[in-house]
């Protein structure tokens, strides 16, 4: 089994690595990919250097097996071709290819089979905020139909990746040094003692991208017609994303039937008991596989919803871990080729 990480040097890249050691991946062979900056760089896997090649249009893909994709949109759709002409199986992390219908969006505790449909031989990964949400609201909708989701979710610095992880932590230096913060260049205000309503481009509806997406992508992964209203706020948490959930279903549920149901689901924990100051934050999943979810309660404005938070990482269950679980999928159900 021949691996190769597009997008080596990136937040999410660099848990590729961390992953695919962790989980004891069944590779023989592994090379890295990069742009011009990160070429030449090396990175240590299970105690081997690596240098990281540059990604060019050439044979290098050939005895390529399963290629992780991790680049941004723009390089996964201008090297897709590259990449799967010789049968690699592409799993791709960018939002390029998502809504493609010859293009799967798979999240393993929930639709794993269509994995097995890539006619392009790519299968892309949803985004972060999408894939924290199905893992919780799956197991719930198999209790009754949910009709209509409304989110506001609390998104750390890490979604915009390494740079912008870096320059939140300079910012609050600034600010501590020199009273203002000068460097702003990932987000579009400082983030720094502020919480910005805006993640991704704003689309002609007045929803951003990253909201649109959460209501095409969660139809896609689910096979489901449900509405989702997304309000997608960038806050100034290192890693790990928060999301606070309503959602209405078609009959009414009790709240313990909803904790029963989440008890058992995979890659989910619950972590929920108010009353006691426990429920999920960032600080404690950041680093964690799986999705936490706490303050489950009745909606007070409707019988039809509950409520609840969850807590995830974005780089692991939000992005590399939910790949290598598509890749393991395809491992043991013989489907790498
Ligand atoms: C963020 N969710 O937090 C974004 C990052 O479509 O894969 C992932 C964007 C995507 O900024």
């Amino acid at each position: 089994m021949k691996v190769a990480i597009v997008g080596a040097s990136g937040a999410v890249g660099q848990e590729f690595l961390r992953i695919l050691a962790e989980r004891n991946f069944p590779l023989d062979d592994l090379v890295l990919f990069g742009s011009h900056r990160s070429a030449g760089r090396k990175y240590n896997f299970k105690g081997k250097d690596y240098e990281v090649k540059l990604l060019q249009k050439n044979d290098d893909f050939k005895d390529v097996d399963i290629a992780f994709t991790s680049a941004g949109g723009d390089t996964a759709g201008e090297f897709a071709d590259t990449i799967t002409k010789y049968g690699a199986v592409m799993i791709d992390n960018s939002s390029h290819f998502r809504m493609d219908n010859d293009v799967p969006l798979v999240v393993p505790e929930i639709n794993p089979e269509d994995a097995l449909n890539r006619p392009r031989g790519i299968i892309a990964n949803p985004n972060c905020t999408t894939i924290m949400m199905v893992v919780v609201l799956n197991p719930i909708d198999k209790l009754s139909h949910i009709k209509k989701i409304h989110i506001a979710s609390y998104q750390s610095a890490s979604g915009a990746g390494a740079s912008a992880m870096k320059e939140l932590q300079e910012q609050y230096k600034e600010m501590v040094e020199d009273g203002k913060v000068t460097t702003i260049k990932k987000f579009p205000h400082q983030l720094a003692y502020n919480v910005i309503p805006q993640i991704d481009k704003m689309t002609p509806n007045d929803y951003t991208k990253e909201e649109m997406k959460m209501y095409n992508e969660t139809r896609k992964i689910m096979h489901s017609d449900v509405r989702t209203s997304a309000t997608c706020v960038r806050v100034s948490s290192l890693r790990s994303h928060s999301e606070s959930v309503w959602f209405e279903t078609e009959r009414p549920l009790s709240v313990e039937e909803i904790r029963k149901a989440l008890s058992k689901a995979p890659g989910v924990q619950l972590k929920d008991d108010p009353q006691h100051y426990v429920y999920p934050m960032p600080l404690e999943s950041a680093g964690k596989d799986d999705v936490y979810v706490g303050r489950i309660r009745k909606d007070l404005a409707d019988d039809n919803s509950c409520t609840l938070w969850l807590t995830g990482d974005q780089i692991r269950k939000g992005a590399a871990l939910n790949a290598v679980q598509i890749a393991e999928y395809l491992i043991k159900t013989g489907n790498v080729k």
